[in-house]
């Protein structure tokens, strides 16, 4: 049986909840192991967290979930970039201002997934979704960039994507206008994309 990491954040930016977790936690599976980690919301330690749970589990696909509010559906994301550079705080109260990821990592990784054929099977299922060519320069272009350059560096066979999804209904009940999708429509999206990556 193939096994699955996924993980979500935990609520930033004075929101209550984060639909990324919320969505993982109902995700259930015959097919897959499934290992799902609640990721802090901050520089320190996020990317340690994973590559611990990568190293411990060795899995077939890694699916890093984010909060990406005002999107107006699923984002894949492309490229991670060797950069952070935040205008809101972490959850442990830092803001980064253009400092490198990694000292001597390359400036941006690009996923070699097929994005496009993962993009066709989300559309199938009239899943609002589109590609993304910046995952941002908070943390979840932190944790991105720190697990493809793991797996770059210890030429690991796992396969990796970052998705970004937008609001849950009941964020934007104060939020006039904005995009927002159910918990349920989030996870059965996460679901169609590990499919996609593994069948
Ligand atoms: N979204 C943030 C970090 C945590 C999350 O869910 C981001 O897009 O960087």
């Amino acid at each position: 049986m193939k096994t699955v990491i996924l993980t979500g954040f935990t609520p930033f930016d004075g929101e209550s909840i984060n639909p990324s977790y919320e969505a993982i936690q109902m995700i259930e599976s015959d097919d897959y192991e499934l290992i799902k980690l609640r990721i802090p919301t901050t520089f320190e330690h996020s990317i340690e967290i994973i590559a611990d749970s990568i190293k411990k589990h060795q899995p077939d696909l890694i699916l890093m979930i984010g909060q990406a509010g005002g999107r107006q559906g699923i984002s894949l994301e492309r490229f991670a970039v060797n950069l952070d550079d935040s205008e809101i705080f972490d959850n442990a109260g830092i803001m980064k201002h253009e400092s490198k990821i990694v000292s001597d990592g390359p400036i941006a990784y690009q996923t070699n997934l097929n994005l496009k054929s993962i993009l066709k099977d989300l559309m199938q299922q009239g899943i609002p979704s589109k590609i993304s060519n910046t995952a941002g320069t908070y943390v979840c272009n932190h944790i991105m960039y720190g697990i493809y350059h793991m797996i770059e560096k210890e030429k690991l066979h796992t396969k990796a994507l970052f998705v970004h999804v937008p609001y849950a209904h009941e964020q934007v009940k104060n939020k006039p206008d904005t995009f927002s999708m159910s918990i349920e429509e989030i996870a059965n999206a996460i679901h169609i994309i590990m499919d996609s990556i593994l069948s």
